[in-house]
């Protein structure tokens, strides 16, 4: 069952538990919506009324339902008590002890999270509503002597592999829901309260990518090259209350006075049509909409600069219908196009290079068009990806428009790696320390091994 729901990878230590939890409850459910199905049908032919012309009084007398009815009850008591609750219990109770764990806090805000890390002497600083501002969204008072070391991250969450990690969820403004999928957590985060959570990441972000590994056709991507005609603008007649909705005006128009009234990439729909119309202007010179924008060039286009001097197009750049317009001024009528290869949140898995040995991508590298193209150009058929982002936090609650943006990332990295990336950012933060603090982090490292 588990299998067919969908499921992202599991990446924390009683994430499986959660998912044998869903696996079971979806069984019952089906059963119960087939066993439901099968009764009502059943109903409806039993109980029709040419053969029951007069109702019954007494109605059913066999015990059969009733017994049905408490297996279901029993089935789910199981489910709640023998399952849910101690899964529960120790996620609210059996916290790992501090010393053992990585302790964090995370502020929940419209619309971003912030995270706090103790640093090594594993004492939050001081923190105060009266001290947040754009910089210090956590109101972190830097000159409590706990808060010198302290690190602070925006949507990012660094975090060693196979330690528990204990989270004390707050949030400044409204009640949001801190959603680790991966990681089987899902806990609201409430103003005013301190929740604390506990996990044990158990693959780092590297393997739950692995474990995502997709093979990606860039042969299919390159077959749907084709060669497009560009719209040619020609002379339109307007007249009042008309819209051209495909149409883009191809230069500027101004009235008697020598106001704006309609500029070059303007579409002409019914208010621009008005605006014009109502200041004279009957013919104004126009080009159809090209419709490109989801598709990418195939080549170079050097003589299309802007006015720094920079290339306007590239070869797996976007067509969009300013770039259009550009290309028609320059006299090009016809480019060749393909789709979108949509991996722009996709990273290689593989490296891959050229027939002269020149590197196109290096494993780990983020996925483009630009990318593809070189791809497609080397003759590589088939290439692995997979997301960029594997493990991510998620606001699972509607805290405000902008609740969609409250995405942020865990980086699930070895002890040795999160050591390091801790050096580093200590090593920001105190630039006179640097030296005392890697002889603590290579030693650190040395009693891993
Ligand atoms: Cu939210």
């Amino acid at each position: 069952m588990e299998k067919y729901l969908g499921l992202p990878p599991v990446a924390s230590a009683h994430g499986g538990e959660v998912d044998h939890l869903i696996g079971y409850m979806h069984w019952l459910m089906l059963i119960l919506f087939l066993g439901w199905g099968a009764f009502y049908i059943f109903v409806l032919i039993r109980f029709r009324r040419s053969r029951n012309p007069k109702a019954s009084y007494t109605g059913v007398k066999s015990h059969f339902s009733s017994y049905l009815e408490a297996t279901v009850a029993v089935i789910e008591v199981v489910l709640l008590v023998g399952i849910s609750i101690p899964l529960w219990s120790k996620r609210v109770n059996a916290f790992p002890a501090e010393k053992d764990a990585l302790v964090i806090r995370v502020v929940a805000e419209q619309f971003a999270w912030n995270i706090h890390y103790p640093g090594p002497d594993g004492k939050f600083g001081k923190a105060s509503i009266t001290l947040v501002d754009q910089n210090n969204p956590l109101g972190l008072d830097r000159n409590d002597p706990d808060a010198k070391d302290d690190i602070t991250t925006l949507n990012q969450l660094y975090l060693p592999v196979n330690k528990p990690v204990i989270i004390h969820l707050s949030s400044k403004d409204v009640i949001h829901s801190f959603n680790l999928p991966t990681m089987r957590v899902k806990q609201d985060a409430i103003p005013g309260m301190d929740i604390p959570v506990w996990f044990t990441p158990t693959k780092t972000t590297a393997e739950v990518r692995e474990e995502l590994r997709t093979t990606y056709s860039v042969s299919k991507i390159m077959s749907k090259v084709f060669n497009v005609q560009l719209p040619e603008p020609s002379q339109i007649t307007l007249s009042k209350g008309a819209s051209f909705k495909n149409y883009i005006l191809v230069k500027d128009y101004a009235d008697s006075s020598g106001g704006n009234i309609g500029s070059k990439g303007d579409l002409l729909d019914k208010d621009n049509v008005e605006k014009l119309v109502e200041a004279g202007i009957i013919n104004v010179i126009a080009r159809k909409t090209a419709g490109l924008d989801k598709y990418v060039s195939m080549s170079d286009y050097e003589d299309l600069k802007d006015t720094a001097g920079a290339v306007l197009l590239n070869s797996g750049d976007t067509f969009t219908e300013d770039v259009v317009t550009k290309l028609t001024d320059i006299g090009i009528m016809s480019v060749k196009a393909r789709p979108v290869g949509n991996v722009d949140n996709s990273v290689s898995m593989d490296s891959y290079s050229d027939k002269s040995g020149t590197a196109i991508v290096n494993k780990g590298d983020a996925l483009s068009d630009q990318i593809l193209n070189k791809l497609g150009e080397a003759g590589i058929g088939e290439i692995a990806i997979a997301p960029a982002t594997p493990t991510e936090i998620a606001c699972a609650q509607l805290c405000g428009l902008g609740h969609y943006r409250m995405r942020g990332y865990i980086d699930v990295v070895t002890q040795e790696e999160f050591d390091k990336w801790m050096a580093d950012q200590e090593a920001v933060l105190a630039p006179s320390t640097i030296s005392s603090d890697s002889t603590a982090v290579s030693s650190a490292t040395e009693t891993h091994n």
